[in-house]
């Protein structure tokens, strides 16, 4: 087997952390083939709780397990880190003000920034799940001066395959028989998930989604329906979706490293890259990246985009694929104003000295 890659997972006594940590130590992230070391970093009050959890992963007893480190020491926990998974954030309380939380977050991800700078691997990948994801990674990113903007990305594949759940549905389709499904702008409900380009197979050949799905219901039903599923959930369920984002978590991190086109190495199905199809058309995933301008989003924002990966560094963002309200009648402007949402927490930081 393969030389054992460093993963770190912050929040790791949380609930998203709880469900990701056996997926990566099972391998469903990098692959049968390769080892992983976990580091888990932890506040002091969650500390002997990230110690559970770490006896309950050698308790798995995971052939691809090597190691396992807890610490409550950001520089120990992204020492020699090639896959940096922040998922421990602030979360907003009862009464408090955006710049109250935004304030908090910077307390968190400056500090974690500039320790992935001075300690992680020169590959480094780091996905940002924890809120406002965006714009945690701007904020990281910012703090780590050495390291490539390109290496910093936010997690908005949970809202990905929430769509391509919801559609699947509605066509009457398995998830593996939708494509072309992007999610727009920023991690919160302002973002636009956009059928514009996507693909539906029905009866072994790929059909435009718009012509298998009424478009009213996609841009009245469907657009807010998975903009707001976070909230749903939590409604449903009484706490918020862990499972469902540590297994977006995975999809990311393993797109990124393996590539777009990797499905078939048998780290598992990819619902979002289906089919093996070649008639599928060109394949892509959602992920917040930063810009270089592309979709008249302003440079350097963390922004959700249609991307591919070639497993190198750096994610690459789609041309081509602009939302369309001539075939998504109402949603013109959507993407405007998740931007416009996201330079306003940008501006909100920067006014904080976090940038
Ligand atoms: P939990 O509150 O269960 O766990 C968070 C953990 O982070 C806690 O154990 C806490 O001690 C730890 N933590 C706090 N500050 C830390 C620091 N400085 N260093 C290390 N650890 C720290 O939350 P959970 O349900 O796991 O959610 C985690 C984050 O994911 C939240 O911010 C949540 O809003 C966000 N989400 C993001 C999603 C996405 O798609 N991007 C979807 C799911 C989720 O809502």
């Amino acid at each position: 087997s393969r030389a054992p890659r460093t993963v770190t997972v912050t929040g790791a006594a949380g609930n998203i952390g709880y469900a990701l940590l056996f997926r990566i130590a099972a391998g469903g992230m990098l692959g049968p083939d390769t080892p992983v070391r976990l580091r888990l970093l932890e506040i002091p009050a969650a500390l002997r709780a990230a110690e559970g959890t770490a006896m309950e992963l050698a308790d798995a007893a995971f052939p691809l397990l090597a190691d396992v480190e807890v610490t409550d020491d950001p520089a120990v926990a992204f020492d020699g880190v090639q896959h940096a998974m922040l998922v421990g954030a602030r979360p907003r309380t009862k009464g408090m003000e955006r710049g109250d939380l935004l304030e908090a977050n910077g307390g968190i991800f400056g500090p974690q920034g500039r320790a992935i700078n001075d300690h992680a691997a020169d590959d480094v990948r780091v996905v940002v799940v924890g809120n406002p994801a965006n714009t945690n990674a701007l904020i990281a990113a910012a703090h780590a001066p050495d390291v490539p903007a390109e290496r910093f990305t936010a997690l908005t594949r949970l809202d990905h395959n929430r769509a391509v759940a919801q559609l699947a549905a509605r066509a009457g389709v398995a998830v593996t028989d939708v494509a072309g499904v992007t999610i727009w702008g920023n991690h919160s409900a302002t973002q636009f998930p956009d059928l514009t380009h996507a693909r539906v197979r029905v009866d072994g050949g790929w059909r435009p989604a718009l012509e298998v799905v009424d478009p009213a219901w996609a841009a009245e039903e469907f657009v807010p329906r998975v903009a707001k599923r976070g909230a749903e959930i939590i409604e449903v369920r009484g706490a918020s979706s862990a499972a469902s984002a540590a297994s977006a978590a995975v999809d990311h991190m393993r797109d990124w490293t393996l590539g777009t086109d990797a499905g078939a190495d048998g780290t598992g199905t990819d619902a979002a890259q289906p089919g093996a199809g070649t008639d599928a058309g060109p394949r892509w995933t959602s992920a917040a990246v930063v810009s270089d301008g592309s979709y008249e989003v302003p440079e350097g924002l963390i922004s959700s985009f249609p991307v591919t990966s070639d497993g190198g560094a750096a994610w690459r963002i789609v041309p081509g694929l602009a939302p369309d309200e001539s075939l998504l009648p109402g949603t013109g402007g959507r993407l405007a104003a998740t931007v416009a949402e996201l330079e306003a927490e940008r501006d909100a930081v920067r006014g904080l000295g976090l940038l």
